[in-house]
């Protein structure tokens, strides 16, 4: 846990520097018409979930290096969340994959949860690897396979998640499907999906009655000639067709390049279908680089309909989650860069003047409405996120701060070199 008093001796100097930088750009955004203390106010509220697989490092097919230090339980994931939270307030949740991270003992884990300030999101249920004693294989599909037996098993997972998410206080099961096929003729595409449907429709009839089922979708990988939910035009078919409680997610880098996804983002919306993100970035494909890192305009662009959908559609909360596994970085420092271009992203949404971008467009107006959009996207926020962050009693700069504090060496003294975590 991070040490409070250390926390503030360590940023005591720049407390100054931020007073004047922060005062500058409240004044001048009040000028133009922002309610900056809403804005603050909404930037407190925005929680993103940290996935548990995503504390330890990544690797691909062609090898994996090790950082030191990675949680070795759900008990140190939970504590390195709670590291993240307690430095930038705002990786206040969770979110399990199962069986990677199985709760042995649900009450005292979120009872240790709780006391990092860390409540459960969705649950992620895994019908992409086989297990150890499972009678059956994955190797030809799960939810969508020929053989009744298998679906079964598959659908039977997915209630046992959805039960260790009750358990832990969730409120949602996302399904991200690997099924698909990498050879033309291999799949009968129609019936592969109906019986994909079929399924969902079990493990939706199981749900709670206060959760949600969160359809993910991916053009590619594992399979390379067609996935059963490729697209989120498929995503949002099954979601319309289960009924009100199950809604697409919407992770980024399962788009091809260029893919307008902002505008995908704004016709979910207004179906009432937007049900999750998971937050990455991607120069090729599901590439799980640092959130921000690449496209910051493309990211902001949706952050901007995401706004706006939240104010003028019906459209339910969504879950945010961040969906990457690092393979050069420290995991923790990565996650820190990730919520902070989210944020990042988010500030500078509520900053658009939506007022004239709508005159803009109604007077059809591209360059005054592209003007508008410049001008937020361009407004240098951070002063305002570190306010946000220091009304919460959290570091004005997270990643100064735990490379400060040396947070990465007393991880590797306390836990080893050479630990590994569960995940991918
Ligand atoms: C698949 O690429 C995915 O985006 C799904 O959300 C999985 O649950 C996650 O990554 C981890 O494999
Ligand atoms: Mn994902």
């Amino acid at each position: 846990m991070i040490d409070k008093n250390l926390l503030e001796e360590s940023q005591q100097a720049e407390l100054a520097n931020h007073r004047i930088r922060y005062d500058f750009l409240a004044g001048q955004l009040t000028r133009s018409g922002s309610d900056v203390e809403g804005i603050i106010r909404q930037l407190n509220g925005f929680q993103v979930a940290i996935p548990s697989w995503a504390l330890g490092t990544g690797g691909t097919r062609f090898g994996r290096y090790g950082g030191g230090g990675e949680p070795r339980s759900l008990e140190e994931k939970i504590a390195d969340v709670g590291l993240l939270h307690a430095l930038n307030a705002s990786s206040g949740a969770i979110s399990l994959h199962i069986p990677w991270d199985i709760p042995a003992d649900a009450a005292a884990i979120k009872a240790l949860a709780a006391d990092h300030g860390l409540v459960f999101d969705a649950v992620n249920s895994n019908t992409f690897q086989d297990q150890p004693n499972a009678p059956h294989s994955y190797k030809f599909g799960s939810l969508s396979h020929v053989n009744p037996d298998v679906r079964q098993q598959a659908i039977a997972h997915n209630k046992a998640v959805i039960d260790h998410g009750v358990s832990l206080g969730s409120k949602a099961l996302t399904v991200w499907l690997a099924d698909g096929s990498s050879h033309p003729g291999q799949n009968n595409f129609r019936e592969a999906l109906s019986r994909t449907r079929d399924a969902l429709a079990e493990i939706y009839a199981y749900l709670p009655a206060d959760w949600q089922l969160l359809i993910e979708y991916k053009p590619y990988e594992p399979y390379f000639y067609s996935m059963v939910i490729p697209d989120w035009g498929t995503s949002m078919l099954l979601a319309s067709q289960l009924g009100p409680k199950a809604l697409s997610l919407v992770d980024l880098g399962h788009h091809l390049p260029n893919t307008n996804i902002e505008q995908i983002v704004a016709v979910l919306m207004m179906q009432q279908k937007l049900g999750g993100f998971h937050f990455n970035d991607s120069k090729f494909g599901d590439d799980d680089l640092t959130v921000g890192s690449l496209k910051p305009f493309q990211l902001f662009l949706i952050f901007n309909e995401l706004v706006d959908g939240m104010a003028a559609t019906q459209n339910p909360a969504p879950a945010w989650m961040i969906d990457a596994s690092h393979n050069l970085k420290d995991p923790m420092e990565d996650l820190l860069q990730s919520v902070e271009a989210i944020r990042t992203a988010y500030a500078q949404a509520l900053i658009v003047d939506r007022v004239a971008l709508g005159e803009a467009q109604q007077a059809n107006d591209p360059v005054r409405a592209q003007q508008l959009l410049q001008d937020a996207f361009r407004t240098d926020v951070r002063p305002l996120l570190a306010e946000s962050r220091l009304r919460m009693g959290a570091a004005l700069d997270p990643l100064t701060t735990y490379r400060q504090l040396e947070v990465r060496r007393q991880l590797i003294s306390q836990r080893g070199k050479n630990t590994r975590s569960t995940g991918l």
